[in-house]
């Protein structure tokens, strides 16, 4: 069994080193929640599979390649004739704002069909089927196809993983609540960051009245039957909440170069320490590990660690490693 099957758009990344409409110099590299996930696994040992659509263009193939390269198997994926491969140019506005501009309406991966996930999930049904509220956001027929996942994975027996990955440019948080709300009795492991949480929950976003604490918005995701409610939290850290209590772990302080990814490489950190049989605990201290990394890189991806290097992050300023 491979350790996991993810699946979604992933898209040519063009990286701006200032305000774009002034031009410049972009640096081309491939971004997708799922696949930025996929490859912060591969790079710490796992066996992790990805699918999605790509155009019959160069920038389909960068993507593909791309993956290759890093170890995740792409097998399942597949090329749409008729759509291109999606774009999104990421433009440093501030030093700690980033803004995101999307060129993917219409585009290959947002086409992303059931008959796709399924075969690529059925051929090979992994430990750990991990998927992001990103895709229910592109289409149609992006949602159905996630959605028919879960009786799939609950016919396998693979632990189920979500992140919420809300992103306010896809879609409403009316319509995310809506669909979310509807998965979250299938999800085992919810990852969400605190303002996200909301968007599981029956009244979703309502703002009438005060939002319970945390622990009460977790308490009623368990009471639906989720296994374990994690709570990102940036540079404080996360939360795990499970039937067996919480358990918190801060983040470990780097000089910040790049926020975008933090939360895949979380994701990716903390579902390696499951698969190895961690306790909340040390999923947690792998996910902040790991989170860093990526806060402290340029690129979502790009600086994810091996194994090796996951101690690196405690070498005093100034180490030299020779
Ligand atoms: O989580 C980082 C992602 O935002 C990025 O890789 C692109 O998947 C992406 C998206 O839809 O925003």
């Amino acid at each position: 069994r491979p350790d996991v099957f993810t699946f979604g758009e992933t898209m040519v990344a063009l990286r701006g080193g200032g305000p774009l409409k002034l031009g410049g110099t972009l640096q081309v590299s491939i971004a997708g929640a799922e696949s930025n996930v996929a490859i912060g696994l591969a790079r710490l040992g796992h066996d992790v599979r990805w699918a999605g659509a790509v155009g019959a263009d160069e920038a389909g193939q960068l993507v593909l390649r791309t993956l290759r390269a890093e170890g995740v198997e792409v097998s399942g994926a597949s090329t749409d004739p008729e759509a291109p491969t999606g774009l999104l140019w990421t433009e440093p506005r501030l030093p700690d704002v980033t803004r995101v501009h999307y060129y993917r309406t219409g585009s290959a991966g947002s086409r992303l069909t059931a008959d796709l996930v399924r075969g690529a999930f059925s051929a090979a049904p992994p430990r750990v089927l991990h998927l992001t509220g990103i895709t229910p956001s592109l289409s149609p027929t992006a949602r159905r196809a996630a959605r028919q996942v879960f009786p799939l994975a609950r016919e396998c027996g693979s632990l189920v993983c979500l992140d919420v990955n809300f992103r306010a440019r896809l879609w409403t948080a009316a319509e995310a609540t809506a669909v979310l709300r509807a998965w979250v009795p299938f999800v085992d492991v919810l990852i969400a960051s605190d303002d996200e949480l909301p968007l599981c929950l029956p009244g979703g976003t309502d703002t009438e009245g005060e939002r319970p604490s945390l622990a009460a918005q977790a308490g009623l995701l368990l009471d639906l039957g989720v296994g374990e409610v994690v709570v990102t939290l940036g540079a404080e850290g996360a939360t795990a909440f499970t039937r067996g209590g919480r358990v918190h772990r801060p983040a470990p302080s780097v000089r910040a170069v790049d926020a975008v990814g933090a939360g895949d490489a979380f994701v990716a950190g903390y579902l390696s320490a499951l698969l190895d049989g961690e306790e909340p605990a040390g999923r947690l201290a792998r996910g902040v590990t790991t989170g860093a990394f990526a806060v402290a890189s340029a690129g979502d991806w790009e600086g994810a660690p091996t194994r090796a290097e996951l101690g690196m992050l405690d070498a005093p300023p100034g180490t030299v490693v020779r």
